[in-house]
């Protein structure tokens, strides 16, 4: 099942080890079909090593099993409750899960786990619940084999935990073959073509399932001309991943260009209310699902940052995504349609365009208007993937509309992975936000509990390094986007505990105390070290413009994109009140419209998100906002500092190779850190002439 591995391939949270409690168990597997079969071979390849044995009982008739398996003896049993006879553990915990919750109650991904006597049982209602099933149970590692246990019920928040790659098929000549990618090229195509071989993408797939992501989409939503065939005559090299991703449970997802009907179909216009642009794509659609049947959809960047859209023919984005939707609905397909629409040739001394409100004014009027299988995507904030923005409003103006939620696996603007930042409590932070301040979060809108729910959707930061991130410790943002979309709930600090128990598991070389007290000091808290060096307050940017690494604090200032400051010598920040600025404020329901158009009121982390304050304005902790700029970057440097010198601790305790690579990633962090507080810390000494208050040197 699993192609040929590449031996110098780091196996991220799946090492061998973290199989060898199932794998030296006697397990029995019941049910039948193509996960199920994944269940099986994951338990044969950890029982080969560890001494185990699997017997299988498809569903009717006899049981494939060596004799002790007959005569009891299994210790592991996952069965799916639909095979039949179940064994006597199963079927009591079958009977109790009906009793408790009603039939159907695991749904198609979730699973029940219960431990009797000295069984540990596994049950699931469809084939995918029984793999999530088996992950949760090499999670726990021995503590599945020991006290009883109750019976407890798994199932994910959200329906659709997606990964979207901006992987391009030909190398662009400003993005590259991953535009954003900061871990290599991509796992997927090269130069052009889809890689000679797939190898590393079934074990991408098992990593995925492993973590509770079901989802991903495969190309840019960038789709420049070669891509834009990937729905029609290269359908086939699509095909061929999802083939590869099908025994994961991972369904594939495309880009589509909105000008495919002109591109590719050589009509005259793609209009969406033109009845030969419908036709081309119910036609192109009816093909892409003849060859990929269970595609999970397109996913659309339109009339944003150059990419064709309906605007071009005076059509709303409910024509264009309903135009999709129509054409995917006989299928079960979905289209995700990406609400980052915005003005990127904007005039920067026109103060009265707010990039910020863009997406809600695009997109808010139009509630109500979307076919339901039109996913509307929705980036977390209302810029652009800061290090710190408030919640976009969108989320909660569109209760008609379902919505998923986009946050940045990969560190475009959180360090490019060669920073340390696990992304988890930055991600917390915004599922947890409730807009209306009551019990309503993000994460129940994505979810569904309040509203359809259209999932949360990840930019992921793999590629084709050995250890598939670029910077080792960013395996962990990407394990954290699939346990928080299966449970947003989840502690960031407990999650990131999982990670480390299941990639570094006590070895030869002892320490394992320290490696996971060292991985917590170094990562729990590294995002807010990482927006403590770089722009202050929430202002956003203040990075290099074109490929945002390292600190421009005037980059945008003066460029069409929207993202500005506006310091000058007596103050910093957007005035987004109602009162004075854009109105921004006004996008919000109460609480939040007054809580952020109030100066004092405000918190501190979005002030200048919000407001144009003076540089001697007094914060909330009683610091003036010019001695924050500066303590916060002389702290945050000290902390990159701090980390290396505690990576050092670990050497000899971990591979060495993985030690030698983060040792220089946290080389460039300790100097960019420095680069970002200097340049910080000059340019509001030199716009405020007010000097530092504990007299450190500024250059
Ligand atoms: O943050 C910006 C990135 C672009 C990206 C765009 C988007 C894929 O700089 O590279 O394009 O967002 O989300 O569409």
């Amino acid at each position: 099942m699993s192609g040929p591995r590449l031996v110098d391939v780091h196996p991220a949270w799946l090492p061998p080890e973290a199989f060898r409690a199932v794998g030296s168990r006697r397990a029995l597997v019941c049910g039948a079909g193509t996960l199920v079969g994944t269940v099986r071979h994951e338990l044969a390849r950890a029982c080969a090593r560890y001494g185990g044995t699997v017997a299988w009982q498809p569903g009717s008739g006899p049981v494939d099993a060596a004799p002790e398996h007959r005569t009891g003896g299994v210790n592991l049993v996952l069965a799916l409750s639909t095979a039949a006879p179940l064994p006597a553990p199963a079927a009591e915990v079958a009977g109790e899960c009906r009793r408790r919750y009603g039939a159907g109650a695991l749904g198609a991904e979730g699973f029940a786990l219960a431990r009797t006597g000295d069984v540990t049982v596994v049950l699931a209602e469809e084939p995918p619940g029984l793999l999530h099933g088996l992950f949760h149970v090499i999670r726990l590692g021995e503590s599945a084999f020991g006290a009883a246990r109750g019976q407890e019920r798994h199932r994910p928040a959200m329906r659709l935990r997606m990964l979207d790659h901006w992987d391009n098929v030909d190398v662009h000549r400003v993005t590259g073959q991953v535009e954003r990618g900061y871990a290599g090229g991509s796992i997927f195509w090269r130069d052009g073509s889809p890689r000679g071989d797939l190898a590393r993408v079934p074990d991408y797939g098992r990593l995925l399932a492993a973590c509770g992501v079901n989802a991903v989409s495969v190309n840019n939503v960038n789709v420049h001309a070669t891509e834009a065939r990937l729905l029609t005559d290269r359908l086939g090299d699509v095909a061929a991943i999802a083939d590869v991703l099908r025994p994961y449970g991972i369904r594939v997802h495309l880009s589509v260009t909105f000008a495919a009907p002109v591109v590719l179909g050589g009509l005259p216009t793609a209009d969406p209310l033109d009845t030969e642009v419908r036709a081309w794509w119910a036609a192109t659609t009816r093909q892409v699902y003849d060859r990929v049947p269970d595609l999970g959809g397109y996913v659309v960047k339109a009339d944003s940052e150059g990419q064709p859209g309906p605007f071009t023919y005076g059509r709303s984005h409910a024509d264009g995504a309903n135009l999709l939707a129509e054409a995917l609905e006989p299928f079960r397909g979905v289209v995700h349609w990406r609400a980052f629409v915005y003005d990127h040739r904007q005039d920067w001394r026109d103060r009265s365009t707010d990039r910020a409100r863009a997406a809600f004014d695009h997109f808010a009027p139009l509630d109500g208007r979307f076919r339901a299988n039109v996913v509307l995507q929705v980036k977390h904030g209302p810029m652009d993937f800061q290090a710190r923005e408030p919640v976009s409003p969108v989320l909660a103006a569109m209760p008609a509309t379902r919505l998923a939620v986009e946050v940045q696996v990969t560190q475009e603007y959180t360090g490019q992975q060669r920073h340390v930042c696990y992304l988890a409590p930055w991600w917390s932070e915004v599922l947890g936000f409730a807009p209306w301040g009551d019990h309503r979060t993000v994460a129940a809108l994505a979810a569904g509990d309040v509203g359809e729910g259209g999932g949360l959707v990840g930019v992921s930061n793999v590629g084709d390094d050995p250890f598939w991130t670029g910077h080792p410790l960013a395996q962990a943002n990407l394990y954290a986007f699939g346990r928080l979309a299966w449970d947003p709930g989840l502690g960031p600090a407990a999650v990131l505990d999982e990670w480390i128990g299941l990639t570094f598991p006590p070895g030869p070389a002892g320490g394992h105390d320290l490696v996971r007290r060292t991985l917590h000091e170094m990562m729990d808290g590294s995002w807010r070290t990482y927006e403590r060096y770089t722009a202050p307050l929430g202002v956003g940017f203040m990075v290099r413009p074109g490929h945002h690494y390292g600190p421009d604090v005037d980059g945008y200032e003066y460029s069409p994109w929207g993202a500005y400051h506006f310091a000058d010598r007596d103050g910093v920040g957007v005035d987004r009140t109602r009162a004075s600025g854009t109105g921004f404020t006004g996008q919000y329901p109460q609480p939040w419209r007054d809580v952020y158009e109030s100066l004092d009121r405000c918190p501190d982390d979005l002030l200048l998100f919000f407001h144009h304050v003076p540089y001697g304005h007094v914060l909330h902790d009683g610091s003036t906002v010019i001695q924050h700029i500066y303590d916060t970057h002389f702290a945050g440097a000290e902390e990159v500092a701090a980390l290396r010198r505690r990576w050092d601790r670990l050497d000899g305790l971990l591979d060495p190779g993985l030690h030698a690579r983060v040792r220089e990633r946290l080389d460039e962090q300790v100097r960019c850190a420095e680069e970002w507080r200097d340049q910080v810390n000059a340019y509001f000494f030199r716009k405020s002439g007010v000097p530092d208050a504990r007299g450190r040197r500024i250059p």
